[in-house]
């Protein structure tokens, strides 16, 4: 397929193209675990995290403003799209303003996992969060932390910086803002999510300036890629919680012999059904809405 627009950035996942002055995010079917890009697609979930975005933004909306912000949105499906955008885009592309985006990534806890639990092992603390004795991978958090990042080179991972590098690379005033709107959002997001039967137990938002509001939500929002999704009637601290999307490709991948080096293996049929069907499932569930 061709896309008559220049490519701007790339991720294992997704491409960004500039629209005259605007971008447009597409989201692909490819699914990573383990750090690789698998070579199977998974049929629809572009256009299912597409919708969970676009789903969100409304949904957070009334959260940005209270705190005089936006987001980046500005056009969403096949009709809306500017001329140009191919069909087989339909469903997978938001139109965006295109941001000065903030050299750090926003990211929100709500449950100990993954790298959260990793750091507190060694320190009692994610950088420079102080966390009470006695927690375990999943448990619930007291309150929601920030726990920001920098913005990996590719290949890279991201890593923890304790606030004071948000004050470096963006000035107090700007990280106090991020700090409180990303705990805002999260808040109103796990709120949703567990009304709908899911935990989400972390993740990480991304924003950019523009002329006004200053702070505009960018990229995508609390879709399984940036967050840690957990069926809430499973959830039980003290080991690894299976995760709403990605559960049946990790357990396949684990049991299939690949030593996460070489090329990952094809997923089987049913793999790929079942997690199609998951992806659709977090859409329905927490939207409320069919799938179509
Ligand atoms: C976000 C990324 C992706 C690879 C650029 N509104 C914006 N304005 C300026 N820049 C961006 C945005 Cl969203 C922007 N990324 C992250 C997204 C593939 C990298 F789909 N890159």
């Amino acid at each position: 397929m061709t896309v008559p627009f220049e490519l701007v950035a790339r991720g294992k996942v997704r491409e960004v193209y500039a629209v005259d002055d605007r971008l447009l995010l597409v989201a692909s079917d490819r699914i990573s675990a383990y750090d690789a890009v698998l070579p199977t697609p998974i049929p629809d979930k572009g256009r299912v995290l597409t919708a969970l975005s676009v789903w969100w933004f409304d949904q957070l909306s009334p959260v940005l403003a209270e705190h005089g912000a936006g987001h980046h949105l500005l056009a969403a499906g096949n009709a809306l799209l500017p001329e140009g955008v191919p069909a087989e885009l339909a469903g997978r592309a938001m139109l965006v303003r295109r941001l000065e985006m903030l050299p750090v990534e926003c990211v929100a806890r709500g449950y100990l996992s993954g790298s959260g639990t990793s750091a507190y092992q060694r320190s009692g603390a994610i950088v420079d969060v102080p966390l009470p004795a006695g927690l375990v991978e999943g448990s619930r958090l007291p309150e929601p932390v920030f726990t920001p990042s920098t913005k990996a080179e590719v290949g890279e991972h991201d890593e923890a910086i304790p606030f004071a590098g948000v004050v470096e690379a963006v000035g107090a005033e700007q990280a106090e803002a991020l700090r409180s709107l990303t705990l805002a959002l999260y808040r109103r997001g796990a709120e949703i999510a567990e009304q709908a039967g899911i935990v989400l137990a972390d993740t990480k938002f991304e924003f950019g300036t523009a002329g006004s509001p200053s702070l505009v939500l960018g990229d995508e929002v609390l879709t399984p890629d940036s967050s840690r999704f957990w069926p809430a009637i499973t959830w039980s601290p003290g080991a690894p919680q299976p995760s709403f999307d990605k559960q049946y490709v990790r357990d396949w991948l684990t049991t299939s012999g690949w030593d996460r080096v070489s090329p990952a293996p094809e997923l089987p049929e049913d793999v790929v059904a079942a997690t199609r069907d998951r992806y659709v499932r977090a859409y329905e569930q927490l939207t409320g809405e069919p799938w179509s």
